[in-house]
């Protein structure tokens, strides 16, 4: 595994991040596909915690700043250790608009500042490379060209990691705009999922009509109009009690016809109607081939369930065709 998590937000929803605050998915202004995230006051953020610790990585964002707060450095990105404590953090100086690294906080030692300007209004997309040690490195690509590069000390803990990423302000100051794009690499693996991730986008690939399985059961209607809607309505679903059904979905296909694809990620949501054992799994199906996911284990508390597939079901690289081919769906665990 090398993309460790991606998103932009195309599912409509912070399924799989911890909100404060008041952060928002919305349409206003998405960087590729439909939506973006929003923060537009103070306090507002969103934080994605990853399964594992990551000393060394490849991360990009699309940013669109609109503003900052009166008090305080317009923050807008912190990264944090398997402790929670600061480790590096994202500034837009509020005097000359360039691109500040801080190590830990906002309010602690800048590490590198870009030549070029966090645009007003506009999207700017901000790749990073990050060794977390005290004799690090700090590489930063602005619009796909590189701006920063330095090897500072780029640990501020004592833990030489990052684990938790939030996207927003800090508890009451920091910057204002949009998120997109969203996409974490380690370095494990080869290319392209173990390197700079490069200036594309995440693109929707939305449920649009029954598959090969048609195991799960309707709570009303068709069962894809239960599980076809953006942002998800829980109100509507298909359910199983079974292990081994399965359903998949005919999905509508992405909007680009050319580009290179690193990788899938499915996101599914999933519950369980009363409190017991209960598991589900993601599967794709390219053609004639299935390709399960890790078992996840569910509650009465819905989940937001997300695999990322760098290869295709039959091991091979990704291609605009074959996703457009491929049906989505779930199994019974
Ligand atoms: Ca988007
Ligand atoms: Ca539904």
């Amino acid at each position: 595994m090398a993309r460790r998590f991606h998103t932009g937000f195309e599912h409509g929803h912070l399924g799989q991040f911890v909100a404060l605050g008041a952060p928002v998915v919305n349409t206003l202004h998405p960087r590729t596909g439909t939506y973006a995230l929003c923060v537009a006051s103070a306090a507002d953020r969103a934080t994605y915690t990853l399964d594992a610790l990551l000393a060394e990585f490849f991360l990009r964002i699309g940013y669109y700043y609109t503003g900052h707060s009166t008090t305080g450095p317009p923050e807008f990105f912190q990264m944090y250790d398997s402790d929670g404590d600061a480790q590096l953090c994202l500034v837009r100086n509020a005097a000359t608009g360039l691109l500040e690294v801080h190590k830990g906080s906002s309010s602690s030692a800048i590490i590198g500042t870009s030549t070029r300007v966090v645009p007003l209004d506009g999207y700017m997309c901000i790749e990073l490379h990050i060794t977390v040690a005290n004799s690090g490195v700090l590489q930063v690509k602005l619009d796909g060209v590189l701006d920063i590069d330095l090897t500072p000390d780029t640990q501020a803990t004592a833990l030489a990691n990052v684990q938790a990423f939030r996207l927003g302000t800090g508890s009451s100051t920091g910057a204002y705009g949009y998120y997109d794009d969203f996409a974490i690499n380690d370095v494990a693996g080869g290319a392209p999922h173990n390197t700079w991730i490069g200036r594309g986008g995440i693109y929707p690939d939305l449920v649009a009509a029954v598959g090969h399985y048609a195991d799960l059961i309707a709570s009303v209607g068709d069962p894809w109009d239960c599980v076809k809607e953006v942002p998800p309505n829980d109100a509507t679903y298909v359910q199983e009690n079974a292990a081994g059904k399965k359903s998949t979905y005919v999905m509508s296909g992405i909007a680009p016809s050319s580009g290179v694809v690193s990788a899938i990620s499915v996101v599914l949501r999933a519950v369980l109607d009363a409190p017991g054992a209960g598991n589900i799994a993601p599967l794709v199906r390219l053609g004639t081939t299935d390709d399960e996911g890790a078992t996840e284990g569910l509650d009465v508390t819905v989940k937001t369930v997300t695999e990322i597939l760098e290869l295709d079901p039959d091991g091979a690289a990704w291609d605009i065709t074959k996703v457009n081919a491929l049906e989505v769906g779930a199994v019974v665990r």
